[in-house]
Parts: structure tokens; C-alpha cells; sequence
């Protein structure tokens, strides 16, 4: 069985996407793959509810109790070893990870990013794409590196940016086309790990 194992820090709506992905395609049949546990650095994120509701085991790793990032970083690379993962997927993971940890899972780590790679990496991509003035924004799923939001590209969405947009309006825009696009990317992915 090929285990995936889902990093989140907020409300896991790309991680919900990917399990009912999972459930309505049969991912286990299909790929002889399952969603096997849900890890957050945050213990208040509202993912951890809503993968409870599906049966998925939740675990917590809380960045605070660690003095460093290598620490944490240990830390949770033992806690996805445990769950023996084929894929592990960053969805809406707030923490930079170092690349003792990118090495450790590089080539089956993969990261959704609210922009049109390569531009704007980092955070706050809403807010810069509307100050640069952009026609579309976007969104990409990409293989992580130890270069922060810059590894090969797996699947892009576009959308438009509108006169009247704010950060908050074009994030939930971006958001919708998230939510089609990391299913399919790691659909695609999963005959080939
Ligand atoms: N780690 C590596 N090595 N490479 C990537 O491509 C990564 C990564 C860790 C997370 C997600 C990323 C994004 O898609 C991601 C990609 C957090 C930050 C950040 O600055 C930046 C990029 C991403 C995620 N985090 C702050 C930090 O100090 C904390 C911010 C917070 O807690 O709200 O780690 O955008
Ligand atoms: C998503 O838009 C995701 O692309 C973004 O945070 C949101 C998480 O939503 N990720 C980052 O900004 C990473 N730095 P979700 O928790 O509902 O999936």
C-alpha cells in the first residue's frame, strides 16, 4: 500500500480535496494508495477536525516546542517515518523546512503554491500579484527542493485577476482551481512512485 502522508497548518481545504479525491476515484483500487495520516506543526488547525470526520489518524507536531528548526524538522520527519509514506504532501504548510528534512523525502515531497511559479515565491503572493498589477494569478504544484518554491513544476492553474480584487477575494479565487489541480497532480503521480 502506498501511503500518503498530508502536512497542514490551517483549515486543510487542499488536503479535503485530496480525500474525497481519493474516495470518489477509489485511490485504493485504482493505485493501491490511501490517505494514511494528517500531520500539523499547529495544534488549533482546523484541518485536524475535518480529517478526523473522514477516519484519517491525526497526529501533531507543534513547532513551538522546539528551540530550533532542525529540531522540529527531526521531529517531524519521524513522526511521517512512522507512517512509512510512498508521498508526502505539503498542503497549506506554513513552515520552512530544512534541507536535511527536503533531502530525507526529495523526490516524493510535493508542495501547492498559491502563485504562478516562478513568480512570487514566499509568502503573500495575493497581495504582490495585485501590487504588480497582474492580469492573472494562480496557482502550481511543484516537487520541493531545498531552493524554497522553486522545484520542477507539476501541473499550473490559471485565473484572472479582476479590477476590484482584493488579496482575500483573488486568494479564494486561486483557492477553487487548488482544489482541482493537487488531486490531479498527485493522481498523476502515484503510478510513478
Ligand atoms: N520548504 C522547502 N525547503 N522548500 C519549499 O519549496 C517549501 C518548504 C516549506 C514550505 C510551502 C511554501 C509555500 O508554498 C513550503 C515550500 C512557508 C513559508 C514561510 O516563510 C514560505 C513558503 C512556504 C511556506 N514560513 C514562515 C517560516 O518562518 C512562517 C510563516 C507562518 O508561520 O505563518 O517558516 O508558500
Ligand atoms: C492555500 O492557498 C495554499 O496554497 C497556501 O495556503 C492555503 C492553504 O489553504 N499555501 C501557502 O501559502 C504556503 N505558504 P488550506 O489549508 O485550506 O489548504
Amino acid at each position: 500500500m502506498k501511503n500518503i502522508v498530508i502536512l497542514i497548518s490551517g483549515g486543510g481545504s487542499n488536503m479535503a480535496a485530496i480525500v474525497r479525491c481519493a474516495q470518489r476515484d477509489n485511490w485504493r483500487k485504482a493505485y493501491d494508495a490511501q490517505v494514511a495520516a494528517v500531520i500539523s506543526n499547529r495544534p488549533d488547525a482546523g484541518g485536524l477536525a475535518v480529517a478526523r470526520e473522514h477516519m484519517i489518524a491525526t497526529e501533531v507536531v507543534d513547532h513551538k516546542r522546539f528551540a530550533t528548526r532542525e529540531e522540529f524538522d527531526a521531529e517531524l520527519a519521524a513522526a511521517i517515518d512512522r507512517r512509512q509514506p510512498s508521498l508526502v504532501v505539503l498542503a497549506g504548510f506554513m513552515r520552512i523546512l530544512t534541507p536535511a528534512f527536503v533531502q530525507r523525502f526529495q523526490g516524493r515531497l510535493v508542495n501547492i503554491h498559491p502563485s504562478l511559479l516562478p513568480a512570487f515565491p514566499g509568502l503573500h503572493t495575493h497581495r504582490r500579484a495585485i501590487d504588480a498589477g497582474c492580469r492573472v494569478a494562480g496557482a502550481t504544484v511543484h516537487q520541493v527542493t531545498t531552493e524554497l518554491d522553486f522545484g520542477p513544476i507539476l501541473e499550473q492553474a490559471v485565473v484572472p485577476v479582476l479590477a476590484d480584487d482584493t488579496a482575500d477575494t483573488l486568494a479564494a479565487r486561486v483557492l477553487t482551481q487548488e482544489h482541482l489541480i493537487y488531486p490531479r497532480a498527485i493522481a498523476r503521480l502515484l503510478p510513478q512512485i
